[in-house]
């Protein structure tokens, strides 16, 4: 099991699975979904229409179209609201269900970006804490996924997720 923290545009990223941050539509948006949707060309909407959008803290496959990644795996982290809705939760699910998503389709690679720390508001040092937990204790488990990259937009961002990874005793 390998986890490791880069900073990087996750739509670059020659992993068998990346994890995009969308919304509950699941038809495209700003921030990282953008990206992803831009680099993946047109089909992926055309497909996302069909998957009829998806809940909070639930995850949906799709190809990866024009990516190096094989596989979407997208993900709808729960808007930051002071933490008292249930946002620890449904945040730590997204990592779950994303995971489990990867396993069934065999993945070995997944990269996730830092899901609901944008647009959402989700505080990054919290977020990042529930993030690191939750993949290291989905692995322990025993999963196809044998490394875990956190992709982070900015050098603050990866400062934050290396110092959760130290704590964890990576
Ligand atoms: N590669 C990696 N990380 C990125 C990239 C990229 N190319 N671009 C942005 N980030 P956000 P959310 C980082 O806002 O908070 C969308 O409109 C960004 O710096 O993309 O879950 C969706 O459609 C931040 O650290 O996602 C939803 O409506 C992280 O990705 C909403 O935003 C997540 O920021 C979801 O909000």
């Amino acid at each position: 099991m390998n986890i490791t923290a880069i900073q990087a545009d996750i739509t670059t990223l020659h992993v068998d699975a990346i994890v995009n941050a969308a919304n509950t539509s699941l038809l495209g948006g700003g921030g990282v979904d953008g990206a992803i949707h831009r680099a993946a060309g047109p089909e992926l909407l055309n497909t996302c229409r069909t998957l009829g959008g998806c809940t909070t803290g639930d995850a949906k496959l799709t190809e990866g179209f024009k990516l190096p990644a094989r596989t979407i795996i997208h993900t709808v982290g729960p808007v930051w609201h002071g933490g008292t809705r249930g946002e620890a939760e449904l945040l730590a699910s997204c990592y779950q269900r994303c995971l489990a998503l990867a396993e069934s389709v065999s993945a070995h690679s997944v990269a996730f970006p830092s899901i609901s720390t944008g647009v959402y508001r989700y505080p990054i040092e919290a977020a990042a804490r529930i993030a690191v937990s939750t993949v290291s204790e989905a692995l322990k488990q025993g999963s196809t996924v044998e490394t875990v990259t956190f992709c982070c937009f900015s050098a603050g961002d990866l400062a934050v997720y290396e110092a959760c990874l130290d704590q964890s005793g990576r």
